[in-house]
């Protein structure tokens, strides 16, 4: 039997395809993956033969394509029940924070988009940015004051919220965006995680450079 598909995007850039890498990798699923390039000529033709929406990351498993990582999410939750967390109250809270994740942040998404390789960047601030970070760093914050007995991540054990977030260290971490305390600490335990560490060096091989990705001044 063939292993599942991964299809993602630039590692450096593409923040949905980390998520979905993420969860695969720590649900231990055995899995290959394909990296399309994006914004190069000819991409969106490679785009559409495997994913429905046109946008990775999507996964094949045998015949049937899963799409939208929050899909991908539930999916590989449904053979890997540990990915949220068991207690329902817990469950519930982490599937909203990722859902909020997934639909919203928009400002901080479009003033910082994912850019591993660059470091020490500024962009201009604006209230909704401000807001946007602040709602993020409490809801670190709140998690791991109330799960830290239970572990270092969000809900003590690792969880798909956990991989929901973990774009946004890189993007504090390029983009300067400090925060001492609980929430410092999270982020070092996420940059301690081996699969992100994996996920950075490949990131440091690629060579394309996507101008529109490329934000922020030193
Ligand atoms: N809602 C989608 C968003 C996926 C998405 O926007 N992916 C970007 C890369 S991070 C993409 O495929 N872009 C295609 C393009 O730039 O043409 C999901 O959750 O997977």
């Amino acid at each position: 039997m063939n292993k599942p598909l991964l299809i993602i995007g630039n590692k450096n850039y593409s923040s949905w395809s980390l998520r979905a890498w993420l969860m695969l990798k720590h649900a231990g699923v055995d899995f290959e993956e394909m990296r399309i390039a994006l914004r190069v000529p000819g991409y969106e033709l490679k785009l559409s033969y495997f994913s429905p929406a046109g946008k990775v990351p999507a996964l094949r498993d045998g015949e049937l394509t899963v799409w939208d990582t929050l899909s991908i999410a539930e999916y590989v939750y449904e053979s890997h029940p540990t990915m949220w967390p068991a207690d329902k109250a817990a469950r519930a809270v982490a599937r909203s924070i990722s859902a909020e994740m997934h639909s919203g942040f928009t400002a901080m998404r479009n003033a910082m988009p994912m850019n591993i390789r660059g470091r020490g960047r500024h962009v201009a601030t604006s209230p909704e940015l401000e807001a946007d970070l602040a709602r993020i760093k409490n809801i670190w914050r709140d998690l791991r004051l109330q799960h830290a007995l239970a572990g270092p991540w969000l809900f003590g054990e690792y969880s798909i919220a956990d991989a929901m977030f973990a774009p946004v260290v890189f993007r504090f971490l390029t983009y300067r965006v400090f925060e001492e305390g609980v929430v410092d600490e999270y982020m070092k335990t996420v940059m301690r995680d081996p699969f992100m560490q994996e996920w950075v060096k490949a990131s440091e091989l690629e060579h394309e450079v996507l101008v529109l990705n490329e934000v922020g001044i030193h």
